[in-house]
C-alpha cells in the first residue's frame, strides 16, 4: 500500500536535505530515514485539521474508538517522504492527556527507520541506553513491523521501525484513509531540534555518538555567538549520510534571557523545538501557508538593504526582491547557499515551531542568518513578557 503521491527519490532526497556518500556496512546502529514525528496534543482531530489545509499534508491512516482503540485518536499524515502522526486522549485516564497536561502539545517520539532494530538496541543497551520498549513483532493482514523505543531528551522516546516486510498504511491497527490531493508544501524532514536543559548539551552529543554511532557536523554555536546575541549554545549531530539531523541547543547566560529558557519553563522541561521541512519551493510554500494563516518571524526591511548580503549571497535562484517580499532568509557557505524561514509558535505554548528551508549545496543550519533570527525571536519573547 505504498502511495506514488509519496515517492521521493534518492537523488531529490540528496539535494532536499544534503546528503553524503556514507559506507553503512560498519555503523554500530545503521539509520536509515526518520520514520515519524509523532505529537501529544490537546486536539488531534483539529490538530490533523491543520497540517493538512495549513501544511497541505494527506491523511493516509487513523486509529480511534471507531477502529477499536478506545484510549485515544491517531492521525497519520503525509507529505512527501514525512510522515506525522497526531494522536490526542479521549479517555479521561489516558496517558496522552497527562503529557498534555505537563508539555502542552509535544513531540513525544523522533521515530527513526532502521534496517536491525535487535542490533540497534543491543548497541544501545551496551552503552546504557534506558530501552522503553523491548524489540517486539506487531502484525496484521499487511505484514509484520518490528518495533523497539528508546527514551532520549525530557520525556521525548525514539521508537526504532523495521517496517521492511509490512506494506499497510502505517503500523497494524490503523486503518487506510483517502484524503483528497492536495499540493504538496514540502518533502522531507530535514533535522529535528530538542532543547535541553543548561549544561546538558554536550551529554546529549556524547550520547548520541555513543548509543546511535551519530557524528558531529560541522555547524555549532558557541561561547562567542551565544554571548553575543544569541543566549544560546548548539551542537549538531546526524547519522553517517546525513538523512538524520538533531541540532541540539541549551540555554547560555547572555544579555537577555535565553530563548531556550523560555521554551524550558513552558514546555516544563527538555524536549523537541523545532522541525525543518525541505522544500523545492520555498517561494511557493510559504505563499500557501501564509494563505491559510500560518504566521512566520518578520525580517526587517535592513535584513535585505544590507549592501554586503548581496556580496555575501552571489546568484541565488530566487530574486532577492521576492525573498524581500516573504521574508525568507538567504545563506551561502563554502558548499552552496539555502533559503529559510521560521514559523511563530504554533500551539498556545511558546514552544513548538516549523522551519521550512530549500538547500542548494549548503549542509549548513544558516549561520549568516543567526544574529537576524536570534533577534526576530527576541522580538516575539519580548511581546510575550518573558524576555
Ligand atoms: O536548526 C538550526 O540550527 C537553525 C538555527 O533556537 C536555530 O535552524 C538554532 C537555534 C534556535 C533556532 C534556530
Ligand atoms: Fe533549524
Amino acid at each position: 500500500m505504498t502511495n506514488s503521491l509519496d515517492d521521493v527519490s534518492y537523488d531529490q532526497l540528496r539535494q532536499l536535505v544534503g546528503l553524503v556518500d556514507h559506507d553503512a556496512t560498519a555503523d554500530p546502529f545503521p539509520v536509515r530515514a526518520m520514520d515519524a514525528v509523532v505529537f501529544a496534543v490537546g486536539n488531534a482531530t483539529q490538530t490533523a485539521w491543520f497540517y493538512r489545509y495549513a501544511f497541505g499534508m494527506r491523511l493516509v491512516a487513523y486509529a480511534g474508538p471507531e477502529t477499536g482503540q478506545a484510549g485515544h485518536k491517531s492521525y497519520v499524515l503525509k507529505s512527501g517522504s514525512a510522515r506525522f502522526v497526531i494522536n490526542g486522549g479521549v479517555r479521561p485516564d489516558s496517558p496522552l492527556l497527562d503529557h498534555h497536561r505537563r508539555h502542552g502539545d509535544g513531540v513525544t517520539d523522533l521515530a527513526l527507520e532502521v534496517s536491525d532494530v535487535d542490533k540497534c538496541v543491543a548497541h544501545a543497551a551496551a552503552q546504557g541506553a534506558t530501552i522503553l520498549e523491548a524489540p517486539h513483532d506487531v502484525s496484521d493482514e499487511y505484514g509484520t513491523v518490528r518495533m523497539a523505543a528508546i527514551a532520549t531528551y525530557g520525556e521525548t522516546r525514539h521508537s526504532l521501525v523495521d517496517r521492511s516486510r509490512y506494506s499497510g498504511p502505517y503500523l497494524p491497527g490503523y486503518q487506510a484513509m483517502q484524503d483528497s490531493p492536495r499540493k504538496r508544501l514540502f518533502q522531507a524532514v530535514d533535522h529535528c531540534v530538542g532543547n535541553v536543559e543548561l549544561g546538558k548539551m554536550d551529554h546529549w552529543v556524547d550520547w548520541y555518538h555513543r548509543v546511535m554511532g551519530f557524528v558531529n557536523m560541522a555547524e555549532f554555536i558557541g561561547d562567542d555567538i551565544a554571548t553575543e546575541y544569541s543566549a544560546l549554545m548548539s551542537k549538531v549531530v546526524s547519522n553517517g549520510n546525513h538523512r538524520v539531523k538533531f541540532p541540539l541547543n541549551e540555554p547560555a547566560i547572555g544579555k537577555k534571557k535565553s530563548q531556550i529558557d523560555e521554551y524550558l519553563e513552558f514546555y516544563d522541561g527538555a524536549g523537541c523545538q523545532h522541525i525543518a521541512l525541505a522544500t523545492n519551493d520555498i517561494v511557493g510554500t510559504v505563499a500557501a501557508m501564509r494563505e491559510a494563516g500560518v504566521e512566520f518571524l518578520d525580517t526587517p526591511d535592513s535584513y535585505y538593504d544590507d549592501p554586503e548580503l548581496r556580496g555575501r549571497i552571489g546568484q541565488v535562484r530566487v530574486p532577492l526582491e521576492t525573498l524581500k517580499k516573504h521574508r525568507i532568509l538567504v545563506d551561502r557557505d563554502e558548499d552552496g547557499y539555502l533559503l529559510q524561514i521560521f514559523t511563530k509558535p504554533v500551539g498556545d505554548r511558546p514552544t513548538v515551531f516549523y522551519e521550512l528551508i530549500e538547500r542548494h549545496g549548503s549542509l549548513g543550519f544558516g549561520k549568516g542568518n543567526f544574529k537576524a533570527l536570534f533577534e526576530a525571536i527576541e522580538r516575539e519573547q519580548a511581546l510575550r513578557g518573558n524576555l
